[in-house]
């Protein structure tokens, strides 16, 4: 999969793009991210991408010219899924991420100041995506979050597949606790069942407990129904 990002601030996804899961995944050749400067396609002398908003009010916006010739040049050769995060999007979900990750080439508009001119999202944007009903100072950390829950849906990229899909949303649920060593912490001891060996019986009180959390904290998930799926190794 390859993934193309525009930003003012590029700086911003060094070291995004060399650690952990998604470092790893670009290092085994699964993703290829290549992050450009929105500032190398202005053709002016002071490499300006924003201007007074017409009408007035407070704040700058962010020029089209720039994204026109950057977006071209980007997008040369290839046809990518050309994404503008804004909170004027669509929320990402899991549904939505999976959609993605079944695409061969993303290219993200990450915007800055009050936004960028309407004219861009019109002419070279596929899909505005917000990842959640507040505002940001830019869209490089939506970017990132978009880039990381998107990445973990490529063959190869998370180590147990089958964990991707028993995940939370996957299933219409919130995840189940976890618990580790040390048996008791804080005077709260880990539930007998995790230590009882019994996988059956393992499987059927975390699938309990999925369903108590999200009745509780997530009511809205279980209006879509909670998928019946096999987590791994819960038996039929
Ligand atoms: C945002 C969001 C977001 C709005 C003005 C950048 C900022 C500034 N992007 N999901 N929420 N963007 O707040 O994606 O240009």
């Amino acid at each position: 999969m390859r993934i193309d990002v525009i930003t003012i601030f590029p700086e911003l996804f060094d070291a995004f793009v060399r650690t952990s899961l998604v470092g790893r995944a670009a290092a085994d050749g699964l993703l290829e991210i290549a992050v450009h400067d929105l500032r190398a396609h202005t053709d002016d002398p002071h490499r300006s991408v924003d201007d007074e908003p017409y009408g007035g009010g407070g704040g700058m916006v962010m020029t089209a010219p720039p994204w026109l010739a950057a977006v071209a040049a980007v997008a040369a050769g290839g046809s990518p899924w050309r994404i503008l995060l804004s909170p004027q999007g669509r929320t990402l979900d899991d549904a939505k991420v999976r959609e993605l990750a079944r695409r061969p080439h993303l290219l993200l508009l990450c915007g800055r100041y009050e936004g960028i001119d309407e004219r861009v999202a019109q002419t070279v944007v596929d899909e505005e995506i917000s990842i959640g009903d507040y505002v940001l100072a830019g869209g490089e950390l939506a970017a990132m979050v978009l880039i990381e829950a998107v990445s973990r849906w490529i063959p190869g990229v998370v180590g147990l597949p089958d964990s991707v899909e028993s995940d939370s949303f996957g299933r219409g649920l919130l995840d189940h606790p976890h618990y580790t060593r040390p048996r008791v912490v804080a005077g709260l001891a880990v539930p007998e069942v995790l230590l009882s060996g019994d996988h059956r019986a393992i499987a059927e009180w975390r699938r309990a407990e999925a369903l108590r959390r999200t009745r509780a904290r997530r009511p809205d998930l279980l209006a879509g129904g909670a998928k019946s799926c096999k987590t791994s190794g819960e038996e039929g």
